[in-house]
């Protein structure tokens, strides 16, 4: 059996008797290069690899929302706002309806005019609307959100009743907004007790929960 190192070897010499130096040149070229084809194609492998490496979708390196999915293609990547979320997949924010409004992947409904409630009543008035008394995840953008709406004080759903200084949600969830207190805040004003959280100016207060304000329900 003719292997193709020894039919390269033929063709070289048939073609020194056929063809002149430079055709010659020509075949012994493509014959190295039928050698070099392994190298070439771990070469190409390797390539491959680095892609795989680099490959930000599958590292968790992109900047795609929490609430996006990465997509690699051909140039890169693509980021595209999960199902029940809009956005430019950057920024997805939840699909709110109704009256409800999104902030990131929450929607809220604010309490408007004249429906001020106490901290328990809120909390009843939310559960009655099927949420909880809100516990916002992005308080800066929040914020800006409720500003945009309302300049009255709006109640959200941690407090320290328990705990003096230790901000406890409906559902748990831990307190995570310390920078966005207002400058001396929480204050216990005047030796109150000012156990519940509100949004006052652009940043938080604690005030007392007998106060009757605007409230924020999650839904
Ligand atoms: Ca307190
Ligand atoms: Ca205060």
């Amino acid at each position: 059996m003719i292997t193709k190192q020894r039919l390269c070897l033929v063709l070289v010499m048939v073609m020194l008797v056929l063809l002149d130096d430079v055709s010659t040149t020509v075949v012994e070229k493509q014959c190295k290069n039928r050698n070099q084809t392994a190298t070439t194609e771990a070469y190409v492998s390797v390539t491959a690899e680095n892609v795989t490496d680099v490959d930000v979708c599958q590292s968790g390196t992109h900047p795609c929302a929490v609430d996006a999915v990465c997509n690699t293609t051909r140039s890169g990547y693509q980021c595209i706002c999960k199902e029940g979320f809009e956005g430019d997949g950057y920024t997805c924010t939840k699909i709110c309806t109704g009256r409800s409004f999104g902030v990131g992947s929450q929607c809220f409904i604010l309490s408007t005019g004249y429906d001020r409630k106490d901290f328990l009543d809120a909390v009843d008035a939310c559960r009655d609307l099927g949420g909880v008394l809100a516990e916002p995840k992005q308080m800066g953008k929040l914020i800006v959100k409720i500003r945009e709406m309302t300049p009255e004080k709006v109640m959200l759903g941690w407090t320290d009743r328990q705990t003096e200084g230790e901000w406890v949600g409906m559902t748990g969830q831990p307190f995570r907004h310390s920078d966005y207190w207002i400058e001396g805040e929480p204050n216990s004003w005047q030796g109150r007790e000012e156990d519940c959280m509100e949004i006052k100016f652009d940043g938080l207060n604690d005030s007392e929960c007998h106060e009757q304000v605007n409230y924020l329900c999650e839904i």
